[in-house]
């Protein structure tokens, strides 16, 4: 028998054969070439559970330290995701009459935004990913690491968990976010970082016709 470290545990992972992760990875591609920013959502309900499974798939990125310096807020009540719609839509109307300059505007074009957000109100849920700079333990802050990072990577796992779940959402940035602070009463060490409502497509969802860039322009071998 192999020698066991302390604090240490055999790697689980599934050990797959060439050809299995030729298919797996070919199946996995073709899954996430359909994912799209959705804006066009439906009231459909989504369970509770449904979105606490998506939040620990986030859960599982590495981390630096792996200190996972976020927290989730899923918000269903009503009378919140109006406030969060209301404010946002204060903030994207300065945006997109002064703040954003005219080649922001111009590369927005193609997505067909303004700043009417009516999703953060029809999507049944909004998840408010903060990012924690620090924890306040009993003893007083305790420091994360590639706090950025960490967080974008659980935002990255969750987008991907949301898409397989036959769900949607959309990356929701109503720079400055400070308001998001104010109303779900974060405490002083959560900033916000990502807003996503999180539901089915509304019937019949239209997408901007946006293509992705291709390997080559994307790939630099070094063999
Ligand atoms: N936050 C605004 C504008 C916006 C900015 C970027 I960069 C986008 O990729 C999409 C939109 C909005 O949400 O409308």
């Amino acid at each position: 028998m192999e020698e066991q470290e302390p604090g240490f545990i055999p790697y689980q992972g599934a050990s797959l054969s060439i050809e299995e992760s030729e298919e797996c990875t070919a199946a996995y591609l073709a899954a996430l070439q359909k994912r799209r920013s959705v804006r066009d959502f439906s009231t459909t309900e989504v369970p509770q559970s449904l979105i606490e499974n998506l939040i620990k798939i986030a859960a599982t990125a590495p981390s630096g330290a792996n200190r996972q310096p976020y927290t989730f807020c899923a918000i269903r009540n009503p009378k919140i995701k109006k406030k969060i719609r209301e404010a946002a839509e204060k903030e994207e109307f300065i945006n997109y009459n002064g703040r954003m300059d005219a080649q922001w505007l111009n590369d927005l074009k193609p997505l067909g935004t303004n700043h009417l957000k009516p999703f953060l109100e029809t999507a049944p849920w909004l998840i408010v990913v903060f990012r924690k700079g620090y924890d306040m333990e009993a003893d007083g802050k305790h420091q994360n690491y590639y706090v950025q990072e960490s967080v974008g990577l659980a935002c990255g796992f969750l987008l991907t968990a949301i898409h397989q779940a036959g769900l949607v959402t959309l990356t929701h940035t109503p720079s400055p976010m400070a308001f998001l602070q104010k109303i779900l009463k974060r405490p002083e060490n959560e900033k916000p970082f990502l807003l996503l409502p999180v539901g089915y497509p509304a019937k019949g969802a239209q997408v901007p016709n946006l293509q992705k860039k291709t390997l080559e322009e994307l790939t630099a071998w070094y063999l």
